[in-house]
Formats: structure tokens, sequence, C-alpha cells
């Protein structure tokens, strides 16, 4: 029996409370992928369990129509498994209504986001998905692709200016320093090429609130599907799993309406900064470090790499010593007791969660993580011992053989191969943008 909207649930298995078919779609989210259902989609199907309504939420796929497959046939519904090493709880989310796939029907995309009922478009795209150059503009050609986020969102704008409707907040969910900002501008960029006479408009009508969004969800494999499938007693082709773990604090600066996510955990807050910063320079760091060294060193989990002493070390200074003397911390932020946290959550016992999945698009997610903060130290004239062990990792994992799964990935192969690997890969004019230079060869 396949998970569907009459399929008997055993009585422990948290379910949405409210009325699903009653709720309008007030959410579009762009790149539907697990993080999105284990994150963003909980705190929404929590807001409605708790009497909000109209946040229905119909996903996108730019990509593959993979998720459309697990998800349509079972009325959107999934279930997400929080694992820790206490044991497992399943519930089953409602939020999302239906996954289009952008490649088969453009047209129902667009209109989904031009829709009266429709006041959020959130993303999740990964680093990529934003089709920067090297120099941060937008890549107008890849902009105008089929799977651009930039082009649904720019027809879908102009349809509802042309139909007097008003602006949207566009979210961006995605693992970005000033993620908020970075969408504003490429999106500008993007109108101001294609629809000259939308610009003023977006600014006016449009908010681009920047978000931290934490939550670690490894990807989910056919052991988990059949474990989910033992505990429900029905099969779920759209199963995540997670950790128990949450966190996601919000810009308060909507276009116009928004769930009561602060109701149900989400922090909304005037500056996300410090919390992002904290978390991409702490966490997802320390994540790419473990990715790299750990690989390096024969693991294939990120609770075997944080296990093992050869690599614990450099992960503490790095989090400690390197990233959070470059962090100015919000008044109760407390950045010695989030690494403490951090160490306990890379070494949940319960988490499979793959080296290789985090190891994935390095040259897209090294700036935001480490470069910075090498960048802060540098400027101080001070080392970062860690950073350097992990980027001298990296290049290792790139002269490996091992396949490259990045968009940049033939480029770092021939880069990596020669004795002058850090040059080209962070030199000036190196394929790294960044303001930080290599001063020895790592
Ligand atoms: C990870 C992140 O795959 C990766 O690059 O570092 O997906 C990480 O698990 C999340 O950002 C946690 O919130």
């Amino acid at each position: 029996m396949r998970l569907g909207a009459d399929t008997p649930l055993p009585a422990s298995v948290r379910r949405p409370r409210y009325d699903r078919s009653a709720q309008a779609v007030g959410i579009v989210h762009l790149g539907i992928g697990a993080f999105h259902r284990a994150h963003q989609a909980v705190y929404t199907d929590d807001a409605m369990d708790a009497g909000d309504r109209d946040w229905g939420i119909i996903g996108v796929s730019l990509r593959s129509g993979d998720v459309a497959a697990q998800l349509n046939p079972q009325a959107g519904l999934y279930s997400v498994s929080s694992r820790s090493a206490a044991g497992t709880r399943l519930r089953i989310v409602g939020a999302v209504r239906h996954v289009l796939v952008a490649a088969d029907d453009p047209q129902a995309v667009i209109d989904a986001i031009a829709a009266p009922t429709t006041h959020i478009v959130s993303v999740t795209v990964t680093e990529k998905g934003y089709l920067r150059r090297a120099d941060g503009s937008l890549d107008l050609d890849a902009a105008r692709g089929a799977s651009s986020l930039y082009r649904f969102v720019g027809a879908a704008l102009a349809a509802r200016r042309a139909a007097g409707l008003p602006g949207l907040t566009l979210l961006s969910c995605d693992n970005l320093a000033s993620n908020g900002a970075v969408l504003r501008r490429l999106m500008r960029q993007y109108l101001a090429a294609e629809y000259p006479a939308l610009v003023d408009w977006f600014d006016a009508t449009c908010a681009c609130p920047a978000t931290m969004i934490d939550r670690i969800v490894p990807a989910t494999t056919d052991a988990d599907r059949a474990a989910v499938e033992a505990e429900l007693g029905a099969r779920d082709a759209g199963a995540v799993v997670t950790e128990g773990f949450s966190q996601w604090v919000i810009e308060d600066d909507f276009a116009g309406p928004r769930p009561r996510w602060e109701a149900v955990g989400a922090e909304l807050v005037a500056d996300v900064a410090p919390y992002e910063t904290a978390k991409l320079r702490m966490l997802n760091g320390a994540h790419s470090a473990l990715a790299y060294i750990g690989l390096e060193r024969g693991h294939d989990f990120v609770h075997q790499a944080i296990a093992d002493p050869a690599i614990r070390p450099v992960i503490e200074r790095l989090m400690l010593g390197e990233a959070a003397p470059t962090i100015d911390a919000a008044p109760g932020q407390d950045l010695g007791a989030y690494a403490d946290a951090l160490l306990d959550r890379f070494a949940n016992p319960a988490l499979d969660h793959r080296l290789i999945q985090i190891a994935m698009d390095g040259s897209q997610k090294i700036p935001q993580r480490w470069l910075e903060t090498l960048t802060w130290h540098q400027a101080r004239g001070a080392r970062c011992p860690s950073l350097e062990t992990a980027i001298a990792a990296w290049i290792a994992f790139l002269r490996s053989g091992h396949p490259i799964d990045d968009p940049l990935a033939d480029r770092l192969r021939e880069a990596a191969a020669g004795p002058d690997a850090t040059a080209k890969l962070f030199g000036d004019g190196g394929l790294i943008a960044s303001e930080w230079r290599p001063e020895t060869t790592i």
C-alpha cells in the first residue's frame, strides 16, 4: 500500500490536524528537495496545525521529475523521520499540495506564482542555482535557460503587475552569505535585462528577506524507505530523514502576509547576519572540512569523521579558534555553546550523513564557508592551520580520481593537478573568487 490521503496510519504517527483540502496555496517553493521537505515545509505544516490558514505549498522541481513522481501519487503527503540516539520520531507532513515539474509544464509554474493567493516564493536551489559568475554578477545566458528560477519568477512578476496584483516575498533558504540581498540583486539584474519596465515596481513591491536555515538532511536511502514502511504500514516514496534539531532565523521584512512561523519555533529578527555568519563559517565550514579530511582518511560518514582523534581537534580549532573570532555575535548568541552543540550534532550516531554528499559543489561552497574566515585572519597577519589543512584535503580530493560533482569539475581537476594548485584555484584570476590569497602552496 502506498501512502495517500486515505491511508490508515498507526495512532502514534503525527499527521495534519487541519483540513488540507480547505487551504489555499500561499507559497510556491522552487527546488523542492529533501531539505525543503524536512525544514520549511515542516514549519508551515506546524503553522497550519496551529490554526494559520491558506499556506499550502506548490513545490516546483526545476530539474528532474523525481519528486513529483514521489509525492503527487501520495496527494503531496510524505513522512519526516527525526533520528537521534534516543530513537526515531515519525510524522506526516501535509503542507505540500502538489509538485510541478518546470520542464513539463512551465506555464503552470508561472501561473502558480502569479496566482492572487500566492504571497511567498521560497527558494532552495543550492549555491549553484543562483547562476553567479566568478565576479558575483548574474550569468544572464544561464539565467535565460529552461531551469532558471529567474525566468519563472520574472515572467510571473510581469503577469502579476499586468493583473494589478501585489508584489511577492522572495525567500532564499540557501546557504549563501546575505542570501536575501544576493537574490534581490540577481533578480533585479535579470529584470533589468528582460523586463526593464518591471524594475521600479519590483523595488517598490517585492521583498527579499535574509534567512538562516539549519537542519541536517542526509539523502534518503532504500534502507530508510524500508524502515519507514515498516513503521507506517505504507510505502512512502517521498520519505525524508533528518535530525531532531531544526532552526530558522528570518529577517522580518515581508512584502505581504506570511505564516505565523514564529509561533512554531522560527525566529523573526531584524538582523540575520550574526546567525547566518556563524552557521556558514562554523557549521558548514566544519562540515566541508570533515568531508574532505574525512574522505582522505577513509571515512564514509560525518559521525565517523568527528570520532577520529586525528580530525576532531582540527574541527574544534576551526570552529572556535578560526571561525568564531570573525563573527560579531548578537546579544545572547553564545558561540562556544554553539560549537559544543554542533559537535554533538555531527556525532549523532543515528544519522548516516555521507561525507561525499557534503563534498559536492566545493567551488560553490568554499568561499562563504572557509575563505571569508581566512581573509579576516590574513588581514590581521594570522594563519588558520585548520582551514589550511582543509584546503589541502580538498586539493587532495580533486586529485584523487574520485568523481567530482561540481559545476566547475573539469577546470578544478585541471587546476589541482599541478604544483601551483593553490595559486590556480585561489590566486589572482583563479577559479575561486575571493579576497583570500594563499601565501604559500598548501
Ligand atoms: C551541508 C549542508 O551538504 C552540505 O554542504 O553542509 O547541507 C548542511 O547539512 C546544512 O546546511 C545544515 O543546515
